[in-house]
């Protein structure tokens, strides 16, 4: 059963807690009870290199409180002014929920409520709608005539940018095994790789500190030395690097280092026509197959040449400058830039406008790819709305840390029990 089909079902309690995420940062958990007492709960997710355009989540600005990232303002608009909203109303499909969420908000950004209150209690809805039902979340949230697929595992093993202490100013380097035979084989090589990888940092003599996604943060400056060593580590593994073995994806984060008008990366000033042949470089230099927010987000021109240049060759993914938004996503299909979109469900704040991103997305041919936080709980939402979706990608960190791992436990669990799902890129 998709969602649009529920029986009608009266929410009888929405309950928010402050609780911490995975960098010890405020966050919610929040919980969604039904008349017939289906109840679920959810962890809100939060960025760092955050798109402007993103949802506004709420946070307290009290620095007498973990440094002003108190999340108290959106406990009470939970406890007291959404759950006198939706508390005794019955609704028929999780769309009318979320609806009604973003009209008691009334903001077109989700400031006023805050976007982690509502995506919060759109994310627990889904899940005990899910609940009774007798099929899995993912099973629930599947579109009616979408082909349900395990994903390609993309896992973040170098740190840098917002995410790390070091001088990387690419953001993520991420392992995708695309031509594993299975999702068991693929998050396998993943994790076999990730070993192999700190062995060769501590021989090298590098650090083996984390960084925000449980990938090493080395003090390597040139991207150039990180991917070479990605490499070897694939090598020495066991397996080939490359699209028929583990092949590389990117995310540079490039708004994080675009000032005035130019990059600034690895001791270089580029402007975005150096900057898409640097990658044109690197492209043939090393086995990366799809690179994220290669450019800046408003630098609306350069990602036009950089899909005219790049993009029949590699996936280029928009994040920032999309922000999971339907209407954006829609208008970049319509320019040709990039020929994918990062999903996040926190970025655009209901689960009902993820879907639709990825529905967007699906009907034009453009690939998705479905996408952690940098600040994570231990909730699998993303795990099942990936499978759900069809989109064959998801990244959700490196293959260590409790909260990335329970994402990556979640497919195998998946994948265990539905063995017919195909796996791998759509
Ligand atoms: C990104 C994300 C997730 P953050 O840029 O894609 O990796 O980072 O959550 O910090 O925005
Ligand atoms: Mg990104």
């Amino acid at each position: 059963m998709s969602s649009a089909q529920c029986a009608p079902f009266e929410v009888t309690d929405v309950h928010a807690v402050e609780i911490l995420d995975s960098r010890s940062r405020p966050t919610l958990s929040v919980s969604v009870t039904f008349a017939d007492g289906s109840t679920a709960r959810a962890g809100v997710p939060s960025g760092a290199s955050t798109g402007s355009g993103e949802a506004v989540e709420l946070r307290d600005h009290d620095s007498a409180r973990y440094g002003g990232l108190g999340v108290l303002t959106a406990v009470t608009n939970i406890n007291g002014e959404i759950l006198a909203a939706l508390g005794g109303r019955s609704f028929d499909t999780l769309a009318d929920v979320d609806a009604a969420l973003i009209a008691l908000d009334g903001t077109a950004n989700k400031s006023r409520l805050g976007a982690n209150a509502i995506v919060g209690v759109s994310i627990a809805t889904a899940r005990a709608l899910a609940t009774g039902t007798g099929v899995e979340l993912w099973q629930h949230l599947t579109p009616a005539g979408v082909a349900a697929r395990l994903p390609i595992p993309h896992f973040n093993v170098v740190n840098g940018g917002a995410h790390a202490p070091n001088d990387l100013d690419f953001q993520e380097f991420m392992l995708a095994p695309i031509g594993a035979p299975s999702l068991p084989e693929a998050i396998r090589a993943g994790a076999e790789t990730y070993a192999a990888l700190k062995r060769l940092l501590h021989d090298k003599g590098y650090a083996t500190g984390l960084g925000d996604e449980g990938g090493f943060a080395p003090d390597i400056t040139r991207p150039e030395d990180v991917l070479a060593l990605i490499v070897e580590a694939i090598t020495s593994a066991g397996y080939t690097p490359g699209r028929d073995g583990i092949a590389i994806a990117l995310d540079p984060a490039a708004s994080e280092f675009y000032r005035d008008g130019a990059y600034h990366a690895a001791g270089q000033t580029l402007s975005s026509t150096e900057m898409i042949t640097w990658y044109e470089h690197l492209a043939v230099d090393f086995p990366i197959w799809s690179i994220e927010d290669g450019l800046a987000e408003n630098d609306e021109n350069g990602w036009i040449e950089l899909t005219q240049r790049l993009g029949a060759r590699i996936q280029l993914v928009g994040d920032d400058n999309f922000v999971t938004n339907p209407a954006i996503i829609t208008d970049a299909i319509a320019k040709n830039i990039a020929t994918a979109a990062l999903i996040k469900v926190n970025q655009i704040g209901t689960v009902t406008e993820t879907l639709d991103a990825l529905r967007i997305c699906r009907d034009n041919g453009y690939a998705a790819m479905v996408s952690h936080r940098s600040g994570e709980t231990e909730d699998t939402f993303i795990a099942d709305l990936a499978v759900a979706s069809g989109c064959g990608q998801l990244k959700t960190g490196a293959p260590a840390r409790g909260e990335r791992i329970a994402k990556y436990n979640r497919l195998l669990e998946i994948a265990d029990r539905h063995p017919a799902l195909p796996f791998g890129l759509r």
